[in-house]
This record gives structure tokens, sequence and C-alpha cells, in this order.
């Protein structure tokens, strides 16, 4: 038997652990944490160990499926591209470029095909009608930091090994494994900030596993993380501890946000977020008096209905403790594929640069709301959605009132879908295009390397042959056929235009390799793959690379693979005032959008929410949005879609644990087992996303076995942060009575 070892980076989540993966005879049959690598130092978690799992799913597509007569049945490449081919060029020529969308998933975010090549098909469609799941996300974070600091990108993270106090608002990465904040092992590296005197503080209505293991918990109100943030602005600002250090320079507007934050205090903002003046007070002072302090929010700042305005207060008490950039504190990656910082002035950031067709919605870098898909479909004139195509992404589960783009999506005239499965949303597609197990595909974690706390970088071979194309190779017979081109394109054409484009960029003036020959420096680049030769000009360009000889002793995407259990450069370095992309060159504390949107947050101090229930979501370890559910490990257990309710409010309700409880909001209703629990703050209920795997017409056998219910047949689509078009998923106004 032929057994080998193979190093790569598990592709699941953000922490992007490295694996050690054994194989035999061709069969993945070991997955352990690499206990070499210098990031995750051995740490895996049950999913990653899953991947040979996922790998030998029978239910995973290897082959493309074409829709016959009323179901979906295989078909080989040709015929499945050749159906493409048929009935996408019609639909672009009859109706024009918006009525077909497309919708990103967020595997994308972890694939270099999603990550690198997605531009050829997004720029031959130039549609408007682009959605992803960002806004069902971190949108806000991108508003915020486009106005920041003028770069949607540039987005902070808790230098988590140094820092003495860290606090986190809304995120649970004892359980997500981090997030907007690539560190693997989190609950390790929390530990050890403890174990060295640090201190770990977490705001959550829930008492997590995270909260659970903090120093303090404080128990907020759903959906009133900005007002809390601006009331330690103002105490900061009040009890003068506000000290930008060297910031100071780099920073517009703080006076004007003195003003524009005053009416926000302890205490005329506790009626909102529950919680007591004093502890925000002392919370504000440790804040300012620790050495270094990281505040870091995730998903419960951010799918809110004031998520860009709590994204960006997370960073306005970051600048006003002068912890911006420095260490211990949130620090700008650099990761070693992104080109040399050219700010601080620039361009600034822009929003609303168009509007959707039916609810007006403000275009966010590119994108439309995901809240608003099912309006463009169903709402007939110019411009209505006709087709769609999703590629990794699972709308039906994930996005808000998703019962009704369920019904939406079936009367699309076509939907083509680049899945591994035949999901909740893929079952309503006319062609879907599998891409290969992460196993058969090489890997670089080019987005989480740029949210990690440390200057890390690994690229992985793939470990087994491909059954069918490589992603790119879809994505690039995806662009060719929409382009008109033809079923039979050759893809290279779309790699010769893509590194046409970007040399030519680099290589034009005050580019990062002005003057150099593009010819020369396309011959000169390695890889197997289109996206690895992408890459391999991308690290040799950025703040490691060899500059194509200029650096003999540089790096390459050759010298990288070298390197099996990755390469570690250190902890992060500053980045300021290079990272900045302002029109003045500076941090704008107070932008105009922000300041407007100040206005509807103090509405909310004069108007605290009324007394009903509300709801909030949560993960499991075992989970992964909504797939991963069919792989019978990770499946198996105490069932976890479960009402997490207040003892006080069960016992007002007349619910009981493990019974079945009726939720109902203003677009719909579930019926889910209760599990009582003190760890939820009374008023509060949660349950998890992801679930609802009994559709018909969905393959996924061990899923559709232990379906749960899903939680955005409750989540409202007519809730947005007005800012970022973010999907509001916490804080959902719910019922709810024994079934
Ligand atoms: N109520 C509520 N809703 C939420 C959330 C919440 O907290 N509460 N969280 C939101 C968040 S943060 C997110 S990111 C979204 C996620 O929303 P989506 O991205 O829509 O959903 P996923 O479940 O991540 O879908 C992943 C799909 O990608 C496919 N896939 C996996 N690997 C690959 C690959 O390599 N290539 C391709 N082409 N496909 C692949 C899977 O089969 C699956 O169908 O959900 C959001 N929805
Ligand atoms: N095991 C597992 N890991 C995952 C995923 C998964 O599905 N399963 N998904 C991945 C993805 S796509 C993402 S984006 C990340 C998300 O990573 P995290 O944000 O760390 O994960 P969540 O569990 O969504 O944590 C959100 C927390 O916000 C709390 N919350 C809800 N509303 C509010 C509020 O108004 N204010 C405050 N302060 N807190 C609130 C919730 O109780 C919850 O504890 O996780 C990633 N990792
Ligand atoms: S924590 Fe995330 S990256 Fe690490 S093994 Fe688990 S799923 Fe993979
Ligand atoms: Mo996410």
């Amino acid at each position: 038997m032929a057994r080998t070892v193979h190093f790569r980076a598990c592709p699941l989540c953000e922490a992007v652990c490295g694996l050690r993966v054994t194989v035999d005879d061709g069969r993945p049959v070991r997955v352990d944490g690499d206990a070499e690598d210098p990031f995750s130092r051995g740490y895996l978690c049950p999913k990653g160990a899953s991947l040979g799992a996922l790998h030998a799913d029978p239910d995973r597509l290897r082959a493309p499926l074409v829709r016959g007569p009323g179901s979906l049945r295989e078909a080989s490449w040709e015929e499945a591209f050749a159906e493409v081919a048929r009935r996408l060029p019609p639909i672009l020529e009859a109706h024009g470029r918006d009525a077909v969308a497309v919708y990103l998933g967020n595997p994308n975010t972890h694939n270099l095909a999603g990550l690198l090549y997605l531009r050829p098909l997004l720029q031959t469609l130039r549609t408007k009608n682009l959605y992803s799941a960002s806004t069902v996300d971190q949108m806000p974070k991108h508003v915020s930091s486009g106005l920041l600091f003028g770069r949607p990108g540039a987005i902070p993270v808790p230098d988590l090994d140094r820092t003495d106090l860290l606090v986190i608002l809304g995120g649970n990465p004892r359980v997500s494994n981090g997030s907007l904040c690539t560190a693997p092992d989190f609950p390790g590296r929390l530990d050890a900030l403890r174990a060295r005197g640090g201190r770990l503080v977490v705001v959550d209505p829930v008492r997590t596993e995270t909260a659970a293991a903090a120093d303090l918990h404080l128990p907020i109100r759903p959906g009133t993380d900005a007002l809390l943030l601006a009331a330690m602005a103002t105490v900061l600002f009040e009890e003068d501890r506000v000290r930008l250090g060297p910031l100071a320079e780099l920073v517009d507007g703080a006076a004007a946000l003195r003003e524009a934050l005053a009416p926000f205090t302890p205490e005329s903002t506790a009626a909102a977020t529950g919680l007591a003046p004093e502890a925000v007070r002392a919370l504000a002072r440790d804040l300012a008096d620790a050495p270094s302090a990281a505040v870091y929010g995730r998903l419960g700042t951010s799918a809110v209905a004031f998520g860009t305005l709590a994204s960006w207060g997370v960073d306005v008490l970051n600048v006003l403790t002068g912890n911006v950039d420095r260490p211990g504190g949130a620090m700008f990656p650099w990761p070693d594929h992104e080109a040399p910082d050219r700010g601080p002035v620039g361009r600034g950031f822009t929003l609303g640069r168009w509007r959707s067709r039916v609810r007006g919605l403000p275009e966010v870098k590119g994108e439309l709301p995901v809240a608003t898909l099912a309006d463009e479909i169903e709402t007939p004139g110019p411009g209505q959605v006709r087709a769609l195509i999703t590629i990794a992404g699972n709308p039906v589960l994930t996005t808000p009132n998703t019962g009704r783009l369920d019904r939406a999506l079936s009367g699309l005239e076509l939907l083509v879908a680049v899945d591994p499965y035949v999901n909740e949303t893929t079952r309503h597609a006319h062609v879907i295009l599998p891409p290969p197990s992460p196993l058969e595909r090489s890997h670089y974690d080019a987005a989480f390397y740029g949210l990690a706390v440390r200057r890390v970088a690994r690229f992985s071979e793939a470990i087994l042959p491909a059954a069918g194309p490589q992603e790119d190779e879809l994505l690039a017979r995806l662009a060719l056929v929409a382009g008109g081109a033809g079923a039979d394109a050759d893809p290279a054409m779309v790699e010769a235009l893509t590194l046409q484009a970007l040399l030519g960029k680099l290589t034009g003036a005050g580019g990062p390799l002005e003057g150099r020959d593009p010819d020369e420096l396309r011959a000169g680049l390695e890889g197997d793959r289109p996206v690895e030769r992408l890459l391999d000009l991308l690290l040799r360009t950025g703040p490691h690379g060899d500059r194509f000889g200029a650096d003999p002793e540089g790096l390459t995407l050759r010298r990288l693979a070298a390197h099996p259990h990755g390469i570690d450069h250190g902890p992060l370095v500053p980045r300021l005032p290079g990272i900045l992309s302002t029109p003045s060159g500076k941090i704008d504390l107070l932008p105009a959008p922000i300041r407007e949107d100040l206005s509807r947050l103090a509405a909310a101090l004069e108007a605290p929410p009324a007394g009903g229930l509300v709801l909030v979501g949560r993960r499991h370890l075992r989970s992964n949005n909504s797939w991963m559910h069919n792989l019978p490990k990770l499946a198996s257990g105490k069932a976890r879609c479960t009402l997490r309710v207040h003892p006080e409010d069960a016992r007002r309700l007349g619910l009981e644990d493990g019974q079945a409880a009726r939720v109902r909001s203003r677009v719909g209703e579930v019926t889910v087992p209760v599990e009582v629990t003190d760890a939820v703050r009374p008023g509060v209920v949660s349950l998890p996303h992801g679930f609802g795997h009994d559709l018909p017409g969905v393959r996924a056998r061990v899923a559709a076995a232990r379906p749960g219910v899903s939680s955005n047949r409750l989540t409202d689509e007519a809730a947005l942060d007005p800012l970022s078009g973010d999907a509001v998923l916490n804080g959902i106004p719910v019922e709810v009575a024994p079934a």
C-alpha cells in the first residue's frame, strides 16, 4: 500500500490551520493538525479533521448536472457548458446585462479561484445585480474601514498575541474560530492572553463559550452596541482620557466627533443597552489605562440594525486610545501577496454609485444587498433579474426571508450554480458545475493572510488528482460563454487577458514594477494553473517578493511551496500612514455618512425597544454555515438546531425544555425544539442558521435526515443597516409559543 503524507492549509474557516493529511492508495485516510506549522502549531477542529470525509462524501458531485424534463441528471462537461451557452446569451441579448444576477457565497473567500479569478466573469457580465454573502456578514466593516481609512479592505485586527486587554463584541471565537481575525487556535490564544496577565471582556447577549471563559461578560441587549461604543467614547472625551499618541498627526475630526457623540453617555444609553452606567465607565477607563488594548467586533456588531456605526465605533475606540497600528492594539496585517502601499493620500471610498432598481438601495463595493435579490427577481420591468449564477453559496438558507427567495428562484429562466452539492438553492438550478474537492486543488489563503495576526504565508499543493476541471477553469469558461465566445472557446484566452491587465498596472507609471517589460515578466511566471501564475506575480510584487530578480533572495511561488509548513515572517508591523488612502491623507474620524447616521442612533435613545422577545443567531463548532451537515461524524450527536430560551421567559410562555415551540416573526414561522438555559439573556432567544435541509430535491442524505429549521425563515428582508446594506440577522422581533 502506498502511504504518503501531505501538508496543507484547511480551507474551511478563517483560522486556516495547517493540516497533515495521510493518503493510502489515493484515499485520504487521516487528517491531523500539522505540529510543525509555525502559525497553528498542531491545532485543528472537527471540521478540519473531516476533509477526508468531505472528499469521500457520496453526495458530493463529481460530474455536472443538467436539468432534463423536470429533474437534474448527470451530464458531461461539454453538455453542461453547451447548455449554459444555449440559455445564457439569449437572455443577455434580449434583456440586457442586469437581467443576469450573480451571488457569491462564503467559500469563494477560501479558494484561490474565487479570490483571483472571478473578475473576468464579473467584468464580462458587468451586471448591477451582483450580490454576495458579504451583505449578510461583514459589509459594515468594509464601509467603516473605507470611510475611516480610505480602503474598505484595510481592516485592523486585534494583535491577539501581544495585547493586554481584549474587548470582544458580538463574536464567539471559541466556536467560530475567529473571523476578520485569522488566528488558528483562537481558544488557546485567548487562554494565553489571560495566562500572561491580560484581560478578556466579552459583550454579548448570550453567555457564550467565549464569554464564559472571560474575565468579564456584559450581557448587552441585541442591536445596541453602537450606543455602548459611542458612550464609551464620550467617557474618554469627558474624562480627558483620549490619548492619540503618534496617531495625533494622522487624525482628522476629533473635536467634531466629541461633539457628535456628546448625547451618548453611559447614563443616556443604559435603558437601551441594559448595561449599568458604572460598568460602561469602568470599561472605558480600563481601555484607556491598559498598556495596550484592542476592541474587536464581529457578527453581533455587523449583522445588526446599526452595523456600520458599531463597526466604526470599534475602531474609533481603538484610535482614541492610541491603539491603532500599535503592537498589542489593533494592527493592519500585511500579506505577502499585497502590493506596496501608495498612501496616505488617495481617492477615498464612495458609497452608492448606483442604486437597486426596486428598493433604491445603495451600491457598496460594487454590490447590492442580497436582502433585495428576491425583489429584483419578482418585480417585472426593464432590468428584472431573469437568470442567476451562484458560486459557492446557498442563499436559500443563508439570507433573510428565505421562504420568499426560495419561491422567487423557482421562477427564474436560468440558474447556473458552481457548487459541489445539490443544496436548497442549487436544487433550482438548470446547470450545476461542481468544483474539485479541497484535496484536489492547490491553495493559498489570499483573503485570510490579509486578516492574520501574524505575517504568515503557506502554499499548499493539490494532494489528489482532480476528477474534473479546476474551479478557475470553470469560471473562465463561464466568462467566455457569457461573453458570447461559446462553450468551446479556449480558457487560456481568459488568463492572457487577465495577466495583461494586471501586468499593465504593475509595470505602468507609479506601479511597483514600473518600467519592466510585461512580456518578459509573464514568460517567467511559475505555477501549474492560471491562478497559481497570478499568485506568483502577486507574491513576487509583494512585501517579501523577489521583484523578478531585483531581490534574488525574495519570495516566489516556488520558494513558498518549498516550505510545506508555511513561512512565518513574525508579528505584525506598523503600516501607517502608507496604508491610508483618504483624500486628506488622514484617518477621517467623523465621515459625513457616519455623521448623518448618528441621528438615527440618537432616535434609538429616545425610543428604547419594546418589551417582546428578540432572536439572535449562534454557531456550533461542527457546523459551517449551511454546509458540512452532510458528514455523519459532524452531524451526529445532540440535536443542534434548538431555540435557546431563558428560564424566566420559558416559564412565562409555558415552554418546556425539549418541547416544540412555534416561533413567528413578521415574515415567517418555524417549529423547533426548545432548550431552556440561562446562558441567553432574558428577552433574547437564539437559533442557529444554516439548517432546514428538508426541502424537496436536496441531495444531502445525512443532512436531510436531521434537517432542523431555517432561522432565515424568520429574518426580515426589510430590515437593513442603511449604510452597508447588510441584513439584520440579530435582534429580530419574534413571538414564541408552545407548538
Ligand atoms: N440568520 C443568520 N444567517 C446567516 C448568518 C447568521 O449568523 N445568521 N451568517 C451569515 C454569514 S456570516 C455568512 S458568511 C453566510 C454564508 O452564506 P452562503 O455563502 O450563502 O452559504 P454557505 O453555507 O457558506 O454556502 C456554501 C456553499 O458553497 C459550497 N462550496 C463549498 N466549497 C466550495 C468550493 O470550493 N467551490 C464552490 N464553488 N462551492 C463550494 C457548499 O456546497 C455550499 O453550497 O451566511 C449568513 N447567514
Ligand atoms: N463552527 C463554525 N465556525 C464558523 C462558522 C460556522 O458556521 N460554524 N461560520 C464562519 C463565518 S462565515 C463567520 S462570518 C464567523 C462568525 O464568527 P463570530 O462572529 O465569532 O460567530 P457568531 O457565533 O456568529 O458570533 C456572534 C455573536 O454575537 C452575539 N450577538 C448577537 N447579537 C448581538 C448584538 O446585538 N450585540 C452583541 N454584542 N452580540 C450579539 C451572538 O450571541 C453570538 O455569540 O464564523 C465562522 N466560523
Ligand atoms: S479551526 Fe477552521 S481552519 Fe482550523 S481545522 Fe477547524 S475548520 Fe479548519
Ligand atoms: Mo461569514
